[in-house]
């Protein structure tokens, strides 16, 4: 479809919600060889499968709130979305939280909160988090909003009310900034070699900012680190050669930090534009995307999440198997939210 079609809405909300769900197997896990993630896709077509529907995680239970909250409210409103974060978690504790993003859930259920943004302050002595949680639920903000301003703004405050480290918070800018710049069709063939480019254009403004100069000195940084490992992607993309897994995990991680996981899920989708070896003829790039993500190993179903967000806005919906989706928890809600956000956003 053409840019900002309905087919790229629902690919990209459907595909993130797949990523949580299938990849929530090898979540952890240091090593995934391919064959087992080969083996965990196939057995999704397999009709008699006796382990029922793969649920969803933290990542999906966190993006049906904001998707719910944008829609509710026709934009971002800060209390109604931390309200909702609130009443999920009390709701559904065990989706897999972080470990310290549990602590500002339950203090944002407090009914006597002033300041909604208060308690993510308070995490880490101070510092705030820089885990990938905010990331992890920033593609409905590109779905919602079509100017760039708006989509920095909004996905950076959005995920203020639990990550307000820079290194967190920056993390879901540029995840949001990618999912915008794909619905556009930033990675059909003519726009794609200058895509990276653009991201990075984009982050070295937002990581000029005096609060991020500041935490990557906190944190021991590059200056810009966002920006450095976006020409770390790039450096990947222009060698040639296969680039090994273990390279990747190196050169860009596959942690729960949102520095070390964001850059990369925007590498698998770049990787798996084309065919690649050890990856099945038959599949098409969004499958593609899918394996690559989870054979990383790590963070695999919030990489896979992001990923899926960003190749979902590509593909498009008809390049999400249907047995894909029916096996995953939420994929049906998923799609009918698409096309109530692509009709907030061409209103707007
Ligand atoms: P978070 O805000 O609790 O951050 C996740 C973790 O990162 C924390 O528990 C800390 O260990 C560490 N961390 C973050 N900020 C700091 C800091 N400033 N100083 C020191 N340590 C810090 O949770 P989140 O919402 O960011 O979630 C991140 C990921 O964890 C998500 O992928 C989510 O699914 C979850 N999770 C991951 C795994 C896994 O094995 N990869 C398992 C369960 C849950
Ligand atoms: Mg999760
Ligand atoms: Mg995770």
């Amino acid at each position: 479809g053409g840019p900002a079609s309905l087919s790229r809405f629902r690919g990209a909300l459907v595909a993130a919600v797949l990523g949580d769900c299938v990849g929530g197997e090898f979540e952890g896990a240091e090593e995934v060889p391919m064959d087992r993630v080969l083996q965990h896709l196939n057995g999704l077509e397999d009709e008699s499968r006796g382990d029922g529907i793969l649920q969803y995680s933290d990542d999906t239970a966190m993006t049906r709130c904001v998707v719910q909250s944008l829609l509710t409210r026709a934009g971002f409103d800060e209390q109604d979305m931390a309200r909702r974060f609130a009443k999920e978690y009390s709701h559904s504790p065990g989706r897999g939280y972080g470990a310290g993003v549990i602590q500002v859930l339950r203090k944002l259920a407090s009914p006597h909160l002033n300041d909604v943004f208060q308690p993510a302050r308070a995490q880490f002595s101070g510092h705030g988090s820089f885990g990938n949680g905010g990331a992890m639920r920033a593609a409905p903000f590109a779905l919602a909003f079509s100017n760039p301003v708006d989509i920095r703004r909004y996905s950076r405050l959005g995920a203020m009310l639990t990550h307000s480290c820079s290194l967190g918070y920056n993390g879901a800018v540029l995840q949001a900034l990618a999912v915008h710049l794909s619905l556009q069709g930033g990675l059909e063939l003519p726009h794609r070699p200058t895509f990276i480019n653009k991201l990075i254009s984009e982050m070295e403004e937002v990581e000029a900012e005096d609060a991020a100069r500041s935490d990557s000195r906190v944190f021991s940084e590059s200056e810009f680190p966002f920006c450095d490992r976006l020409h770390r992607v790039k450096d990947l993309m222009e060698r040639n050669t296969s680039v090994s897994i273990e390279e990747v995990i190196s050169e860009l991680g596959n942690g729960i930090a949102a520095l070390h996981s964001v850059p990369t899920a925007i590498f698998c989708v770049l990787h798996c534009l084309e065919p690649r070896e050890g990856l099945p003829e038959r599949y098409g790039g969004l499958e593609r995307t899918m394996a690559y993500s989870l054979a990383l190993g790590g963070d695999t179903d919030t990489i896979a999440c992001m990923a899926g967000a960003i190749a979902g806005a590509h593909y498009g919906i008809d390049a999400i198997p249907q047995i894909w989706q029916r096996c995953c928890e939420g994929a049906e809600d998923a799609d009918i939210n698409a096309e109530r956000l692509h009709t907030l956003y061409h209103q707007a």
